[in-house]
């Protein structure tokens, strides 16, 4: 096993603020693993920085009236503060306009250039007369060849997940002029992922401990099969591509984002005074690299840059991708531009970091989608936070200074069940820490949370209310038993609750710098005198909860009057609407469909016959929660493949303004016409 670890965090764009779903995607989960690590001992640091180009950050810049410029200094400095002020701990808050970083990146595009690993084309892309500008991802949207979603993007479609060129899509639109752009020819390098396919199965075949939804995407991508992806645009924002005829033309930003990692640790050696320093985490077999991401990135990095790596020569491969899936709030998708959303900045004016480091970290989408909702926020800071941990540190340490003079009392002669349950700390530390290095933070923290459990039943089992009175040296075994816990909690809970272990070690009178191998203890020794503890976690009342779900629909409904709503299509003949066949039917099986992110593959009860049905409902419904429902089909639709799966009929939703999807439903028997 290597001893020298570098994370990466993904690099937000600096377009805007972070939120929950940034925290949870990445960051969170990032943050506590190195917090971990580093407890270890292990030689890790944690490198992130701000994504600068790219069509996201100019798009930003128009809406606000602003230069790409102006945007990324402003969200560049705020996120780096707010991150800090989080208690997200980088060795690195690095940026993509940086020098060292154009020219990092320029080196790659050269040495890739040089080694002939290129493919120039030239060939017919989106042209925007009017904005005279070339169209590329973002800049248009158009419908989608594979699952006529009519509000794809130039670079992936966001209801089938599929990633497109801007000229796959049908009817496109210029997002600058919304007019329907031109064809005009223009000359780009292209990275010809297919020359990579065999050297990155073998590389992905060698990984260990991934997480299955990751490496499943992975192989599907591989599997279909890997095209040229052109690594250039015609832009004007970007690293510019040097080579002497590429005027106007700057790096796809997924080509240099990723180097954004590289460079961001040269200049954290540069900081150290070891400039050379960042060769060891870059170029060293005995790194592990690993990277934490959200899903909607997993591409990028598990089969974009790690050939862009191979490419070069001379670095070292990611050693693991844990990305995480995507976070609700309160049962419905974030969207930012909707309001639909908790700003991390917003948190801080009304609560302490620590608080939703936990609870979030209790529900991290590891696995699949999870859902935050401010309710469980306070049933979760009260009934953990408080009931639990809270409660066992104030009654153990409050006891110590009013029966023991506030020093450790000496352990005598214990009993069984005193050293059983002393052998408990060693036991849960030994499952946190296989939890943290299999990438389980979920599991890292209910484990965490259980070593209080069980010192909160063995408090309350041993009764030192009675004992101090008749039995002085079982009720010193039960408080020295007690401290001993609280105080391998305060080290056990370091990753989690930065802020609030700092204060509890400071009440305990123990060292600052204690690490994960001490909590094998004793960490406390008889005699040692502590201070009385204060409260940890004061409850949320019920009416905090209402005041936030109100600020957020209050955000919401001031957003729902901006909205347009669509105009309403063209007059049609009755008889049109006749040939339509539209029946009642019910689900009766319901399945996701690998790499398609939107879509679920449905068995249907037409009553007289069961069909299958692909619909673009998996970002609002879950498998199992679907089956029995009743719904209305269109049941004489031309068949359709979609992602490989025909799709024989199509079920009808009502989409509200947010995006968010309901099933028009029907009592009538399957198979029932509607009429
Ligand atoms: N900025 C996308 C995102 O924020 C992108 C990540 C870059 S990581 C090299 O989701
Ligand atoms: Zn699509």
């Amino acid at each position: 096993m290597s001893n020298r670890t570098l994370v990466t965090s993904a690099l937000p764009y600096a377009n805007g603020p972070i939120h929950l779903g940034h925290l949870a995607g990445a960051y969170l989960p990032a943050d506590l693993y190195v917090r971990y690590k580093r407890l270890t001992d292990e030689d890790i640091i944690h490198i992130c920085g701000s994504d600068e180009h790219g069509v996201p950050i100019t798009i930003a810049a128009e809406k606000e009236g602003i230069s790409p410029q102006n945007i990324v200094d402003k969200f560049h400095n705020r996120n780096k503060q707010i991150f800090q002020d989080f208690g997200i701990h980088f060795d690195y808050y690095g940026r993509t306009s940086s020098e060292v970083h154009h020219k990092t990146s320029q080196e790659f595009f050269m040495k890739l250039y040089e080694n002939d690993v290129f493919v120039q084309k030239t060939e017919e892309q989106l042209y925007d007369p009017e904005a005279e500008m070339f169209l590329p991802d973002r800049y248009v949207q158009g419908t989608c060849p594979n699952c006529e979603y009519d509000e794809a993007y130039g670079d992936q479609c966001e209801s089938c997940g599929k990633s497109l060129s801007p000229t796959d899509l049908i009817d496109p639109k210029s997002a600058i002029t919304g007019d329907t752009p031109e064809t005009r020819e223009t000359t780009h390098w292209y990275l010809p992922l297919g020359d990579f396919q065999e050297d990155l199965e073998q590389w992905l075949d060698s990984r260990r401990n991934w997480k299955p939804n990751v490496k499943g995407q992975v192989k599907s991508w591989l599997d279909d099969g890997l095209a040229d992806r052109a690594v250039t645009r015609d832009l004007s924002w970007g690293v510019p591509v040097p080579l002497d005829d590429a005027d106007g033309k700057v790096m796809y930003v997924w080509f240099d984002a990723p180097i954004g990692y590289i460079s961001a640790t040269k200049e954290w050696a540069e900081e150290q005074g070891d400039p050379e320093r960042w060769k060891a985490y870059w170029q060293d077999e005995e790194t592990d690299l690993i990277h934490f991401i959200g899903k909607d990135n997993i591409v990028f990095h598990c089969i974009m840059f790690p050939a862009t790596l191979m490419a070069h020569g001379n670095y070292t491969l990611p050693k693991n991708v844990p990305a995480n899936e995507f976070l609700n709030l309160e049962g419905k998708k974030l969207s930012t531009s909707r309001g639909w959303a908790v700003w991390l900045e917003e948190y801080l004016k009304d609560f302490d970091p620590d608080l939703l480091r936990y609870v979030l970290g209790t529900i991290l989408p590891e696995t699949k989608d999870s859902d935050f909702s401010w309710e469980d926020f306070q049933s979760k800071v009260n009934s953990e936070l408080a009931d639990i941990l809270g409660n066992f540190v104030y009654r153990t340490t409050s006891f110590t200074e009013n029966y023991f003079d506030s020093k450790v009392p000496q352990l005598n002669s214990p009993t069984k069940k005193d050293r059983k349950t002393l052998a408990k700390i060693e036991l849960q530390k030994q499952k946190i820490s296989d939890a943290y290095e299999s990438f389980n933070m979920r599991k890292a923290i209910t484990e965490t949370m259980n070593l209080a459990r069980i010192g909160n039943k063995y408090f309350t089992e041993m009764e030192p209310w009675h004992t101090r009175k008749d039995d002085r040296e079982t009720c010193a075994n039960t408080l020295h038993v007690c401290l001993q816990i609280t105080a391998a909690l305060s080290v056990l809970f370091d990753p989690i609750l930065p802020n609030k272990m700092a204060e509890l070690r400071d009440e305990l009178n123990i060292d600052k710098k204690l690490r994960w191998a001490h909590i094998s203890g004793p960490i406390l020794s008889s005699g040692a005198p502590i201070t009385k503890g204060t409260i940890l976690f004061e409850k949320i009342e019920d009416e905090e909860v209402e005041r936030q779900l109100e600020k957020l629909k209050k955000r919401t409904r001031e957003n729902e009057k901006e909205i347009d709503y669509q105009p309403l299509k063209e007059n049609m003949e009755f008889d049109d609407f006749m040939k339509m066949d539209l029946r009642a039917g019910e689900i009766i099986e319901a399945s996701a469909i690998e790499k398609a992110d939107k879509l679920l593959k449905l068995k249907v009860d037409l009553g007289f016959e069961e069909r299958t049905i692909v619909s673009g409902i998996s970002n609002d419904f879950n498998p199992e929660e679907i089956v029995g429902q009743k719904v209305c089909v269109v049941a004489n639709l031309a068949p359709k493949k979609l992602m490989g799966v025909e799709s024989n009929g199509m079920i009808l939703m009502g989409e509200e303004s947010d995006g968010t999807l309901k099933f028009v439903g029907t009592d009538a028997a399957p198979g029932s016409p509607i009429t």
